[in-house]
């Protein structure tokens, strides 16, 4: 594209985002109630699966590896994930406690795992294996009762309309583009978000990742670079109820429905993708992996343990957030045993537990050493997840009982006025993962 070229789009873009950033959007009542219920669901899981699985190196193989585009589209060519079923996946991520499936329908390596006319380059028309994952997952959800998420990736490393290029896909060996070829681009995002919410019944919500390729400009021309206020009232109108989340590591856009935080609890910078992302009025969401790694990689045997996956989701529900945890599937199909196995773990101690996390907002003491609270009304459950004898709570309040969950022996506690209050906690029973305290308060 040539400079002056370039000029005149940037300006329009920044008279757009100016526009833009006037208007103010009031979520519908068919989305406030799906910010409800996500809110409330505070658990679910992400799957990262493509062609990339085939290589065994994540989901970003393509990039890191230079690999050229049109050698990597062939990829598309072996895929034949023949012990894919959906009802098995989506009956061991119910059994976990899970409320909702996130999945990557289009990643940054451009394959849709949909049925698309927008794109030939989809699981039904580049595969032999030639069937919608996405709409068979979308019939096992239904009949299961969980609900459906779809990711989408803004940002493309294979597509030749992808120009001007982001900072990343750049060693992919695609041609320069032509003008215009922005444009194209964004009229394909819509098209496959018409396909993505008219295809497959009713979707929970778009998680959108990618728009960090173009940082390079600032915040405020990102917008209307990627054209989110059509994008986002296009998602709207299809289904008012389905919630828009972008995981562009910043502050929420207007439009967007709920805050995401990468590998992060909210407030918290430890993966570094968080810096500076104050925390909105929005329902938040934290992913996270279970090893290591998003999409497939052969090697990464670094799962997390189940324990400490279960004080995840704790700590995270004691941020007033749900946790999206994630697994890579296998090229065959099969979700691998060590994530299996991780679910049947936190489903056995959600079926105790869930309603110390189900419909729970973060509780009033906020983190402390021992542990985090969650909050329903005038019950605090403490979650302690450092074993202690007594445990020091910080309460305006004050307490009126206090007993052990879910056993329900009441606890000794000592309440004077303008001091902590102290609660002598019993002996965990060996392999406690969280030793937890119900607290009504008057
Ligand atoms: O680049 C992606 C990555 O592959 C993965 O999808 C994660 C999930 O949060 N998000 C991006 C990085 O921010």
């Amino acid at each position: 594209m040539r400079k002056c070229k370039l000029f005149v789009v940037i300006v329009l873009m920044m008279t757009t985002a100016f526009t833009w950033a006037q208007s103010s959007y009031n979520p519908s009542p068919e989305n406030a109630a799906s910010r409800e219920e996500f809110s409330y669901d505070r658990f679910g899981i992400f799957i990262h699966w493509g062609i990339y699985s085939m290589l065994g190196q994540g989901e970003w193989a393509m990039q890191l590896q230079n690999l050229d585009y049109q050698e990597y589209a062939r990829l598309a060519g072996g895929f034949n994930p023949s012990r894919f079923d959906a009802r098995e996946w989506v009956r061991a991520i119910k059994a976990s406690g899970a409320k909702y499936i996130t999945i990557t329908s289009r990643h940054h390596d451009g394959f849709s795992m949909f049925r698309s006319a927008a794109s030939t380059y989809n699981i039904v028309d580049a595969t032999p294996f030639g069937r919608d994952v996405i709409g068979e997952l979308a019939e096992a959800c239904r009949e299961e009762g969980i609900r459906l998420h779809f990711y989408y990736s803004h940002l493309d490393w294979g597509r030749t309309d992808y120009w001007p290029r982001g900072r990343t896909g750049r060693g992919t060996g695609r041609p320069e583009g032509r003008d215009g070829d922005w444009r194209h681009y964004l009229g394909f995002i819509n098209a496959q978000l018409t396909e993505l919410l008219t295809q497959y019944g009713p979707v929970g919500a778009i998680w959108f990742d990618g728009l960090w390729d173009m940082d390079s400009h600032p915040r405020e021309e990102q917008p209307a670079i990627w054209n989110l206020e059509e994008q986002y009232a296009l998602i709207h109108r299809l289904q008012p109820g389905c919630l828009i989340g972008n995981n562009h590591h910043i502050a929420p856009f207007e439009g967007e429905d709920i805050q995401i935080f990468e590998r992060d609890l909210p407030g918290e910078n430890e993966a570094g993708y968080s810096e500076g992302q104050e925390i909105a009025h929005l329902p938040l969401e934290t992913c996270q992996t279970m090893n290591r790694s998003w999409g497939y990689d052969i090697k990464d045997k670094d799962y997390k343990s189940p324990e400490d996956l279960i004080r995840y989701l704790v700590r995270t529900a004691g941020k007033g957030a749900n946790l999206l945890l994630n697994i890579g599937p296998r090229p065959d199909g099969t979700l691998p045993e060590e994530a299996l196995d991780r679910l049947a773990a936190i489903g056995t101690w959600m079926d105790v537990y869930g309603e110390t996390i189900y419909g729970t907002e973060a509780g009033c003491t906020g983190p402390q050493d021992w542990g985090v609270s969650t909050q329903k009304g005038d019950i605090l459950y403490l979650h302690v997840l450092d074993p202690a004898d007594v445990i020091s709570v910080d309460l305006e309040r004050r307490i009126k009982s206090a007993e052990s969950f879910p056993e329900g022996s009441a606890l000794r506690f000592e309440q004077k006025k303008n001091d902590s209050a102290h609660i002598y906690l019993p002996e965990a029973p060996e392999g406690t993962v969280d030793q937890v305290v119900k607290l009504v308060l008057r």
